[in-house]
């Protein structure tokens, strides 16, 4: 039989390395696993080959097998009751590769990071580095030991990650706190020790020591701490993986002294971050030349994406891209919102990046995301209507910016064009932004009705977000019809229609700000902003269709100047 059908239907994520078709099916009722080892093979790879009834796994190491039954769970999946004969050969582009927890506000929690080590487990991402800036005990208490409740997470935590392959890092935050010189140093030093002592005590073996943000670019002092940690604490404990670092100064191409210095004096097998040219910026190949030379070893880089705790409007739901393909990288792990569950679009977008650089379809990989995530296709659809108009950051002090609403931006932006010279639009151009508005509002009503059932943690999440959607879809409808308004009367019905869309929108603000501050520590409850949606292509037509059309009666009949204040 022609298998070919069947492999262009396949679809496994990460994408392998490579698929061969040896011809001919089997039916998946009965056939056997052959196990194999083959310690020639590169640690976490893996042969996986599928012959009339047999599946022989071939790998190096119990990552490699892992990983096979991985692959042939998706090809189960997918298929249904016949699996084609193939051969799959496979193996990571990038050995250390994952997540780190290292944002600014609401930690994920327990529920959430368990969630996510799931998820990773059956992406192959292999680290995650436990850093939220607000946990106290990580920070600016991080002299104190962890209350029993958090330290029964850590083993819970430890135990999902150890079932999923992952490598649980635990990352204490110094900058700022740790004292130079005379006794403080001294006491610091024991305290640290008995620190490290406590969480390896629960069965931590992977550590990093942050100085991110706080502090002074100390150096000397940095490395010293380090080399503490790495050769006096690490090595007189078992089992323990290299170090990783992040510098005060993590960003630029190593022009620091501070960063240079590092480099020559931190353990050779210390692992450094680096978040690209900027702190948040793609990562290229000869940017990351350049901190490697400086740091004298191949940067850990910590992807800053999709992060939006520097654009706290915005919910981050675009594909992943700007990352070169071939950059020489001693680990990379993406940063992701507080947003646990929304972040899975854009870890399977780096799951997949990681594994394999080189094939990596980045397009492909986002319209992929929504069906491997969501297992009803309707709300997989609308997520997806979601996503596009949701993935750049609007204007930020980071300068980092995303594209957004992709599909459809000639057709805004030629709408806006025609407003500003002709006053209106052609008849075409209105029925097709109509269809675009209708789609999102549609997917918003389906979200609406289903999250709470099917993704209670995700529509916690991303409530307010879908309400500024609706927001933005239904006044832009509005605005629409006043193209085709026939007298003042019903340009003034619809000025009001708009009017109380506005108050439903304030009420959505308010409802997202107190829940995310109540949610989160104090220090953090004060920076939580009101959510923004389709700021890049959308909401620039809404405020040129207001000006040209409805400005005037709007004001008239409402005594207020505009709907869409920021
Ligand atoms: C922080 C990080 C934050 C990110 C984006 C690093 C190494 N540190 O500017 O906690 O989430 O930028 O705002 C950072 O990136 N500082």
């Amino acid at each position: 039989m022609n298998i070919m059908p069947i492999l262009a239907a396949i679809a496994i994520y990460p994408t392998p390395k490579s698929i061969v078709e040896l011809g001919g099916d089997f039916g998946t009722e009965d056939y056997v696993v052959v196990k194999k080892d083959d310690p020639s093979m590169a640690p976490q790879s893996y042969s996986l080959v599928l012959t009339n009834g047999v599946v022989e796994i071939t790998a190096a190491d119990s990552d490699g097998h892992f990983y096979a039954r991985e692959t042939l769970n998706q090809l189960g999946g997918n298929i249904g009751d016949r699996l084609p004969n193939l051969r799959i050969e496979d193996s990571p582009s990038i050995a250390v590769r994952g997540v780190v927890e290292g944002y600014y506000g609401r930690p994920w929690g327990k529920k959430g990071r368990l969630a996510l080590l799931d998820f990773m487990g059956r992406l192959k991402l292999n680290t995650y580095i436990y850093g939220p800036k607000d946990d106290p005990y990580h920070h600016t208490r991080w002299r104190e030991a962890y209350p029993e409740e958090n330290q029964k997470e850590f083993k819970s935590l430890l135990a999902a990650a150890k079932r999923n392959h992952v490598r649980f890092c635990w990352a204490i935050h110094l900058g700022g706190s740790f004292r130079k010189g005379g006794e403080g140093e001294m006491e610091d030093f024991q305290a640290l020790y008995a620190k490290l002592q406590s969480m390896y005590d629960l069965g931590i073996r992977s550590f990093a020591v942050f100085f991110d943000d706080f502090g002074d670019a100390d150096a000397q002092f940095h490395a010293k701490i380090c080399n503490f940690v790495s050769l006096g604490f690490m090595r007189r404990n078992e089992g323990c993986m290299p170090l990783i670092v992040c510098p005060n100064v993590y960003w630029g191409l190593g022009e620091s002294d501070y960063c240079k210095v590092l480099g020559e004096e931190l353990a050779a097998d210390t692992q450094i971050v680096w978040t690209g040219k900027t702190v948040c910026h793609d990562i290229s190949k000869i940017d990351a030349e350049k901190v490697a030379a400086a740091y004298r070893r191949p940067p850990f880089v910590w992807w800053n994406f999709p992060v939006n705790d520097y654009c706290r409007t915005k919910l981050l739901l675009g594909r992943t891209y700007g990352l070169d393909n071939g950059v020489e990288v001693s680990g990379f792990v993406a940063n992701p919102m507080e947003n646990c569950e929304a972040n899975k679009i854009a870890i399977f977008g780096v799951a997949d990046w990681c594994w394999n650089s080189a094939a990596f379809d980045s397009a492909k990989n986002w319209e992929s995301a929504f069906g491997y995530i969501y297992p009803d296709p309707e709300v997989a659809a609308a997520m997806r209507i979601l996503a596009a108009h949701n993935s750049d950051q609007a204007p930020n002090s980071q300068h980092y910016r995303r594209e957004e609403s992709i599909a459809v931006k000639g057709l805004f932006r030629r709408a806006i064009g025609e407003l500003a010279t002709k006053g209106e639009l052609p008849t075409d151009l209105e029925t097709q932004i109509r269809a675009v508005l209708v789609e999102l509002a549609d997917a918003c009503a389906v979200l609406k009705r289903k999250l709470p059932m099917e993704e209670p943690e995700l529509w916690w999440e991303i409530e307010g977000w879908i309400g500024e959607n609706e927001f933005v879809a239904n006044s832009g409808l509005k605005l629409l019809d006043f193209l085709a308004a026939g007298g003042e009367k019903d340009k003034e019905r619809l000025a009001m229609d708009l009017h109380r869309l506005k108050d439903v929108r304030k009420d959505n603000d308010a409802r997202h700000v107190a829940k995310f501050a109540a949610a989160t520590f104090p220090a953090d409850a004060a920076l939580v902003q009101p959510p923004r949606a389709a700021t890049l292509v959308i909401r620039p037509f809404l405020d040129a269709i207001f000006a040209a059309v409805a400005a005037d009666v709007y004001r008239a009949a409402t005594g207020d100047e505009n709907p869409f204040a920021p």
